[in-house]
């Protein structure tokens, strides 16, 4: 029986699609790929090693960060540091950017930024979590150490991002511009295999995922949509699915591949969402444009927004095209009253 193709004889067969790389960003995927597996062999045995529950700490972010947390950021850093394709890497868990510029790092031309482990909330009540990274190459001059705004750089310019999701079987989503292609994690042989070559995302679905109990502190435009959702009209297939994970990578794949709508609005609670654009929305938003997804901040699109801070956060609509432009109407129609 024909086996299917690993994500190494992938990335050396489409080695071709990088014009400008010479092996770096396929040896940079691979390093992702390696730090995955070891994230993954920890969250595995998270339960029996006692090592969930919050480290103590609070991130940049104001959250208790859990010990995973840590561990995954430590994990990412290290093995990215080891292989030496980048120059520099900025986390959802540091407040500012870490600068590699010894001599192993001092011609790497790619800067990553991660959310090391997204929903990581979620991981002492066994709900699938996940890695989110994005990559670009530097703007600054070669050979000097990376700045700033190297990694302010709008979502348009990443030359690759995925996800890693650890759930009832883990697996490895990416895109370098030429479609979305998923692998999926055997233990048994330590390796990844393509088990869903281009994906694509269908035009509307049946599932909405946003959290209501935010009901209240939403914009009315947000509010109509949602009530819209739940009328009852079988002639355009309402009401509507609601499923809320509380993990954006597990709502994301889940839409990616059943069709769906997922939204965190900005709100009274937090006045430009919640969600990170560097590390969340623009790889999140760049995976979803190449599936034949849309991605906004319910007005712009989210890749052609011009970043001002590495922690800054937009108001996040992505998924089914049509279900996207949709809500964006509601928005129209129902202006904010700021
Ligand atoms: P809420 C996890 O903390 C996260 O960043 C996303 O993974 C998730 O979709 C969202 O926040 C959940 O936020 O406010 O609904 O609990």
């Amino acid at each position: 029986m024909e086996r299917h193709i690993t994500l190494g004889e992938f990335i050396i067969q489409n080695q071709k699609d990088f014009p400008y790389a010479k092996g770096e960003l396929s040896a940079l995927l691979s390093s992702i790929r390696l730090a995955g597996k070891m994230v993954n062999q920890e969250i595995n045995k998270a339960g029996l090693a006692n090592i969930i529950g919050a480290a103590g700490e609070e991130n940049v972010q104001g959250e208790a960060q859990q010990k995973l947390d840590v561990l995954a950021n430590d994990m990412f850093i290290s093995t990215l540091r080891k292989r030496g394709e980048i120059c520099g890497l900025a986390s959802e868990e540091m407040e500012d950017h870490i600068v590699f510029d010894d001599e192993i790092h001092s011609d790497s031309k790619y800067v990553v930024l991660i959310d090391p482990l997204d929903g990581s909330s979620n991981i002492d009540v066994n709900v699938s979590v996940g890695t989110i990274f994005s990559i670009y190459r530097r703007v600054t001059k070669e050979g000097e150490p990376v700045q700033l705004e190297d990694f302010l750089q709008p979502g348009n310019k990443q030359v690759a991002a995925g996800y890693l999701v650890y759930g009832t079987s883990t697996m490895l989503v990416y895109t370098t511009g030429n479609g979305v292609n998923a692998f999926t994690y055997d233990p048994g042989i330590g390796s990844f295999f393509l088990s869903h070559p281009n994906m694509r995302v269908s035009e509307k679905g049946k599932i909405y995922s946003i959290n209501e109990g935010n009901y209240v502190h939403m914009p009315e435009g947000v509010k109509q949509y949602i009530k819209w959702c739940q009328e009852l009209d079988p002639s355009t297939n309402r009401p509507l699915t609601s499923r809320y994970i509380g993990s954006l990578v597990a709502d994301f794949h889940r839409n990616l591949l059943k069709g769906g709508i997922y939204i965190y609005p900005k709100g009274t609670k937090a006045p430009n969402g919640k969600l990170r654009l560097l590390y969340e929305c623009n790889p999140m938003a760049y995976l979803i444009e190449q599936a034949g997804g849309k991605a906004s901040d319910g007005h712009t699109r989210i890749l052609d927004i011009e970043p001002k801070e590495l922690h800054q956060r937009v108001p996040f609509f992505c998924g089914s095209p049509i279900m996207v432009e949709k809500a964006e109407e509601f928005l129209r129609r129902y202006p904010d009253q700021d």
